[in-house]
């Protein structure tokens, strides 16, 4: 059984091929979205056993994320078929001088916005060394953010470690106040954190990347690692034997295709490097370089590396 796993929804999602407004857009090229199904293909791309706990439609772009997470390696024996509901589908603007896209989402009342706790009845929590939860899927719907306190209080109690990423989606929520309360939540129920230092400022209402971590360690946290951009990351926690704080300086990039993935990618670094017992530094380290790698494609996981590629890009 996989040792590793993922969960939430994963989307047919159409780049433009020119840039500007999407209504004036007239060719796309299809990829692969969801940042937790990024993360699943990052780490499996790094030889571990991950498993990807989802639901989709019972139509081509639903066999479409199937085949691709099979041919990366993915553990699809916990994705389930909803022939009632369709695959979610997003469209994304071409980024130009390596700004934020903007993207659009054709995915209300899709197959995995149907997710719920019985959808995790057969998940082996007993093999399971670490599950990862991100802010996305608990915006879908009641029931899949019924599913995500599920599977992180039940991760949590049979003793696998739980990172939690917020990724947020402000446009999936109800309300600002839903989703800082639920998302603050569910942080509390993870050892790692992993936000941004926009997200957590958001979040908290706290400024310095030192008063987020704070925030996140005083609800239970043992480590709060905030994504700083090109300026790399910091770390606050209690990972060795005592309360610990640095900041790990980024990789220059030489050019920003696409920002979005990048933290992803980071998280892959960090999870993968945490999972092999390294020090948290080299887990920034390597979270700055797997995110580095992120940005230079226009698509969110095509610049993940294979484990040969990562000894390669951290011997340099
Ligand atoms: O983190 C990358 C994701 O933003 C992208 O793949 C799409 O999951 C996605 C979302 O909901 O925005």
């Amino acid at each position: 059984s996989p040792t590793i796993l993922t969960f939430g929804e994963a989307m047919a999602m159409l780049v433009a091929n020119t840039p500007g407004e999407l209504s004036g857009v007239e060719s796309f090229h299809r990829r692969l979205a969801g940042a937790d199904n990024n993360v699943a293909i990052g780490l499996s791309r790094l030889g571990f056993h991950v498993g990807w706990l989802s639901r989709v439609g019972n139509d081509s772009l639903g066999r479409f994320i199937q085949q691709t997470l099979k041919a990366e390696g993915i553990d699809d024996r916990y994705i389930i078929e909803d022939a009632e509901h369709p695959t979610g589908l997003m469209f994304k603007e071409r980024s130009e001088n390596g700004a934020d896209p903007r993207v659009e989402y054709f995915r209300r009342g899709s197959a995995a916005s149907h997710l719920c706790p019985d959808d995790a009845r057969a998940v082996d929590f007993e093999t399971l060394d670490h599950l990862h939860a991100t802010g996305i899927t608990p915006a879908l719907s009641q029931s899949a953010l019924a599913l995500t306190r599920h599977l992180m209080q039940s991760a949590r109690t049979k003793g696998a470690s739980v990172s939690f990423d917020p990724n947020l989606r402000p446009t999936l929520w109800e309300s600002e106040e839903t989703m800082r309360d639920t998302l603050n939540e569910l942080a509390g129920l993870a050892d790692w954190v992993l936000p941004g230092l926009s997200e957590g400022r958001r979040l908290t209402g706290q400024d310095s990347p030192e008063a987020i971590a704070d925030f996140y360690l005083e609800r239970g946290a043992k480590a709060v690692i905030i994504k700083l951009g090109p300026e790399g990351s910091y770390y606050r926690g209690r990972l060795g034997s005592t309360l610990e704080s640095f900041t790990v300086a980024g990789q220059p990039v030489a050019s920003v295709v696409d920002t979005v993935g990048a933290g992803d990618g980071f998280a892959v670094g960090a999870i993968s490097a945490l999972l092999e017992g390294l020090t948290p530094k080299q887990a920034l380290a390597r979270g700055n370089l797997v995110g580095a790698q992120a940005v230079q494609v226009v698509g969110d996981m095509e610049g993940l590396p294979t484990r040969e590629k990562l000894q390669t890009l951290e011997q340099r």
